[in-house]
């Protein structure tokens, strides 16, 4: 079955099964907040690291009241290459269908990854446009594999009409926002223990395959290894030219 998938899909399902996945959770106990939170149901319950209780009382998930906008957001300390994203929504500790009451609050929403606290500097990591309250999965699993520094949750409520099912208000009811990544900048891998190519421009690379963003002046190429040598056949071409007169 492997054949048929993308090594990103391969890769993203072996996470989610648990098998091996050494990417960090580099979301813990990072600075959280959240527009509009409910009561003391404080942004940082959703990086607490605790998910065993799924209601409003257990104190392990961030709440937010009524409103036509909901925003919820962790800074990650730096910059970080991030390779995909878990959020594990509130469900009342109830099955997880579309009688469930918060399945309607959830349809719609997005993920940022942003170098602002603003999202709409970042890159939609996902958006929401076709789940139901019968399909939608919690937790569910977003591939992001960029850079960053905020993670940032966010759903309205702002343009009506709505699907049918979509709930009047929207919520960041969020219980665990995971972010697996690499902890430091600069590395890349599995177990984030390669180094990203000397020419990457700012050491910014693909996380899975060690692909430079871009690159440092007068290199190219995917790892950024190539530019020397064009530049050295230029300026050969160029002498032999100028011998040549
Ligand atoms: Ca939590």
């Amino acid at each position: 079955m492997f054949h048929s998938m993308s090594k990103e899909c391969v890769l993203n399902l072996i996470c989610v099964l648990g098998i091996v996945c050494s990417y960090e959770n580099v979301a813990i106990h990072k600075k959280a907040w959240m527009y509009n939170s409910y009561s003391y149901y404080s942004a940082n319950r959703a990086v607490d690291g605790l998910k065993s209780d799924l209601s409003f009382s257990g104190g392990q998930c961030a709440a937010s009241e009524n409103g036509q906008t909901a925003k919820w957001g962790v800074d990650l300390g730096e910059i970080l290459s991030v390779h995909h994203i878990l959020i594990q929504y509130a469900t009342r500790n109830r099955v997880w269908n579309e009688s469930n009451y918060n399945t309607k609050d959830m349809l719609g929403f997005s993920v940022y990854l942003s170098n602002t606290t603003s999202r709409k500097n970042g890159i939609l990591c996902f958006k929401d446009t076709h789940f139901t309250t019968a399909t939608i999965p919690n937790p569910i699993n977003i591939s992001c594999p960029f850079h960053g520094r905020y993670v940032i949750y966010y759903n309205n409520r702002t343009h009506p009409p709505y699907p049918a099912g979509y709930s009047s208000y929207a919520y960041s009811d969020l219980c665990e926002v995971e972010v697996y990544g690499c902890p430091k900048p600069g590395y890349y891998g599995e177990n984030c223990s390669k180094p990203c190519p000397n020419n990457c421009l700012e050491h910014l690379c693909d996380i899975v395959e060690g692909t430079c963003l871009n690159c440092v002046e007068r290199y190219t190429g995917p790892m950024c290894s190539e530019g020397k040598r064009l530049f050295d056949q230029f300026t050969k071409k160029h002498m032999s030219g100028k011998l040549q007169q």
